[in-house]
């Protein structure tokens, strides 16, 4: 069986759950289409990744990712740094010709985006961005729903996603908070992956019209690097540094298709943890999700007898998409780490079987450049046209 080297480049919080998913992934999906293997991390100092080569799995670790690249045993580059490397380390993991997997979003602006676009074309490499939550079961299935006209023409999509990690004037100024590394707030953290479930399930958006607030303007400065995500709060003597993206965000869509839609996104909504939803109406019936109770996707269909109409639960196990890979029966609990692992088995599929895999660095930069002008429309106070890139996206 074929082995494919992985060299992750960032040592947080993704890189636990990308390292899980390379070392589960085979146990969900034998036989493999190839085995990735965990070969060299790295992090902005050789203690830091060689405290995360122990913790994840890694056979070597670096303080430069310059090493990963240069090295030619390594087949994939794994991004999961903050969102201000990630063009660099992209465009420089193509010229070398290694697969690239990146985290979303895929960089901090549509410009930024284009030049890695540009550059694994180039390189003819293949390359995907991790939008994973498309990936959960009961998403997929509602893609499926759809595309065999289970709820008709789609007239309306509504997404959210809430946290509340956020809503605390103390969380840490992270660099989640910081324009010049994060690109933007809610919208680029969270709101894109709800722009993803809207081009994955309804297709390609071409306008919108949004608001934006940041609620919270300045917070206590963070100190390291990793974001705690508000498990740590500041105590009140800390100095304080300017928040400078969106708290929050709310747009109207109009689709190609003629349909209609809307999304919202903020992590300042208290009570509300991972509340990736989406609700669908088409004109047979209507589709629910909420990533809070990811096994279920609700589904109601206009043609029910009238006595028996209403919303009813799937659970998703084995009859479902990627049913095969996990467990034996419907509800025993689709998790994070779930998610990441489908992707990695698809991404290493795409590689093993020479063939495309979505949503790619074409979606990515798509979403950057519905991102942006999500942002010129809060700005403008008006309507703003998306400009479509020519997409492969089935
Ligand atoms: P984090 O703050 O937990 O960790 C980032 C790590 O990257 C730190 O260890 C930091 O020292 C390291 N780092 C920073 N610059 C580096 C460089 N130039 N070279 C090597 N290492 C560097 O960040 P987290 O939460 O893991 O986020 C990373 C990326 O993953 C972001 O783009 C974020 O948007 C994305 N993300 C995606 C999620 C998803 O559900 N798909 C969930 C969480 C994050
Ligand atoms: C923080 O809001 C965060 O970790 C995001 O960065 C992820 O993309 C999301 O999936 C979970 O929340």
């Amino acid at each position: 069986m074929k082995k494919l080297n992985v060299g992750l480049i960032g040592a947080g919080f993704m890189a636990k759950a990308h390292s899980l998913a390379i070392a589960g992934m085979p146990m969900y999906f034998w036989p493999a289409p190839a085995l990735p293997h965990r070969k060299m991390v790295a992090d902005i100092t050789e203690d830091l990744a060689k405290d995360a080569a122990a913790r994840l799995g890694y056979d070597q670790y670096t303080g430069n990712w310059m090493d990963i690249i240069n090295n030619p045993e390594i087949d994939i580059v794994d991004i999961v740094t903050p969102n201000d490397s990630h063009a660099e380390i992209a465009i420089a993991a193509a010229k070398a010709g290694k697969h690239i997997i990146s985290e979303k979003p895929l960089a901090r602006t549509a410009a930024e985006a284009k030049t890695m676009l540009d550059a694994v074309n180039e390189a003819g490499v293949k390359h995907m961005v991790a939008f994973n939550y498309r990936r959960t079961p009961a998403v997929a299935l509602a893609k499926k729903y759809i595309e065999e006209g289970a709820i008709g023409k789609v007239l309306n999509f509504r997404g959210t996603y809430l946290q509340d990690w956020s809503a605390d004037p103390n969380s840490p100024l992270s660099w989640r908070f910081q324009k010049d590394i994060a690109g933007s707030g809610a919208l680029g953290d969270i709101g894109t992956h709800v722009v993803d479930f809207a081009r994955y399930l309804v297709g390609e958006i071409t306008e919108v019209m949004a608001e934006t607030q940041t609620w919270v303007k300045e917070r206590p400065i963070q100190t390291g690097g990793v974001d705690k995500l508000g498990t740590v709060k500041s105590s009140a003597d800390v100095p304080k540094g300017i928040v400078d993206v969106d708290d929050e965000i709310m747009t109207l869509l109009k689709f190609e298709n003629g349909a209609v839609g809307s999304i919202e996104a903020t992590r300042n909504a208290f009570g509300r943890n991972n509340f990736l939803t989406f609700e669908i109406h088409g004109e047979k019936g209507s589709l629910y999700f909420n990533y809070e109770r990811s096994d279920e996707l609700q589904v109601f269909f206009a043609d029910d007898p009238a006595d028996r109409r209403g919303f009813r639960t799937v659970y998703t196990g084995p009859a479902h998409p990627y049913g095969e890979g996990l467990w034996p029966i419907p509800a025993l609990g689709i998790g994070y780490g779930d998610t990441k692992i489908i992707e990695i088995y698809d991404f290493v599929k795409a590689i093993a079987e020479d063939t495309n895999v979505y949503p790619n660095f074409d979606d990515g930069y798509q979403i950057c450049v519905i991102s942006d002008a999500i942002l010129e429309s809060a700005q403008n106070r008006q309507w703003v046209k998306v400009n479509k890139l020519q997409v492969t996206t089935p």
